[in-house]
């Protein structure tokens, strides 16, 4: 199965047995290092499989970012009114930091921006599964807020605390961000359940209808069938597994959504006394295995916009490596 590891030849991974009495040292002191919950650094000796496992999810979450501002700013040139539209351009190209910050961390393991990107675009690699989903009306852009970066934030804080340095250092700057995107979600979402028409509740609720469950989907596969989460969580790259961060987001939001008024689309949601959490109804993991796989009802737009943008900006890219060719020389020509 593909991975977005790059260079896995199609093997999965695992972690692979030290080659030499050298090699077993430092497999050793790597593993004494995580146990003792220090930070690695991008100098520090790496085992094969933690670098690929980092460069796939780092990657994954830097082009969700690129990606993500995708269905957002879609609503730019419609958002109701001024103060909502400036919002919605700085929470978007917040994003755009965010994945700069991510291309930026992954590069420190090996992999260029432009293999990265390369990937993406050819549509090897994976993004978040939730912007294959399209935004239909001016309230899934509060909803988005919501719930998608509500889930964002309930998956990253935990990854403030991953055993690689610069991934947690940029986690940290992006998660106080974040927690600003899923405010302003429910602040507008709030104002027009309070404030707006009938016709504005019934905008929102539509809304939540359709983003809950994909936002509930976002946390990944169930952990009986994660393939990835035994190592990234013997490696404190996961902190926490797939399910128990979606049943965390689960529990806060049932509350936020008495707040706002609204129902959530799951008749089978209930507070469970014996085990302190709700219990919700059956996922419908067919459907997150097709949009992962590439047939959700956007994949084929979004992929196609950000070849797009990546094909109008050669220019710049061009202009930008002539400039500092010149420069260079002009440096040369005064030394
Ligand atoms: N979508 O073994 P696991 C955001 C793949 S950022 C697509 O459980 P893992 C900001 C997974 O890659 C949102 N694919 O994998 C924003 C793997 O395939 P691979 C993104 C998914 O890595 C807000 C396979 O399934 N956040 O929202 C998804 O241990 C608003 C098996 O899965 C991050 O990326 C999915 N939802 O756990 C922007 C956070 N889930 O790679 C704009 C960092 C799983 O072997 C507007 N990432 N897959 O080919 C993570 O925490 C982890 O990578 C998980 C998945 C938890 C997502």
């Amino acid at each position: 199965m593909y991975t977005q590891a790059m260079d896995t030849m199609g093997k999965p991974l695992q972690a692979a047995a030290p080659a030499s009495a050298q090699e077993e040292a430092l497999q050793q002191r790597f593993d004494t290092r995580i146990d003792a919950g220090e930070f690695i650094e991008a100098k520090d000796w790496l085992p094969d499989h933690y670098r690929k496992t980092l460069v796939r999810q780092i990657s994954q979450h830097a082009h969700s970012e690129y990606v993500g501002m995708l269905p957002e700013g879609n609503w730019v040139t419609r958002a109701p009114t001024l103060k909502r539209k400036a919002i919605l351009l700085a929470k978007i190209q917040d994003e755009a930091g965010h994945g700069l910050y991510l291309y930026s961390a992954a590069e420190t393991l090996g992999t260029s921006r432009d293999q990265m990107l390369d990937a993406l675009h050819s549509g090897r690699a994976k993004y978040s599964s939730i912007f294959n989903y399209p935004t239909l009306s001016w309230a899934d852009v509060g909803t988005i807020g919501w719930l998608v970066d509500g889930a964002a934030i309930m998956n990253q804080v935990p990854l403030c605390r991953c055993s690689y340095g610069p991934y947690a250092r940029a986690m940290v700057r992006i998660c106080r961000e974040e927690s600003f995107h899923q405010r302003q979600g429910f602040d507008a979402l709030l104002v027009m359940m309070q404030q707006g028409t009938d016709a504005q509740r019934a905008m929102v609720q539509d809304s939540v209808n359709r983003w809950w469950w994909p936002s509930v989907m976002m946390f990944g596969p169930p952990d009986d069938q994660s393939p990835n989460s035994a190592l990234s969580m013997r490696w404190g790259i996961k902190r926490n597994s797939n399910d128990e961060l979606r049943q965390k987001f689960i529990d806060a939001c049932v509350d936020q959504a008495k707040v706002l008024g609204v129902q959530l689309p799951d008749p089978d949601l209930k507070w469970n006394e014996e085990r302190q959490h709700h219990d919700h109804g059956v996922i419908d993991w067919d459907e997150f295995w097709r949009v992962v796989g590439g047939d959700g009802p956007c994949n084929r737009e979004r992929l196609a916009a950000r070849v797009k943008a990546w094909d109008d900006g050669a220019w710049v890219r061009e202009a930008a490596l002539a400039h500092a060719a010149k420069e260079a020389g002009r440096e040369r020509a005064v030394a």
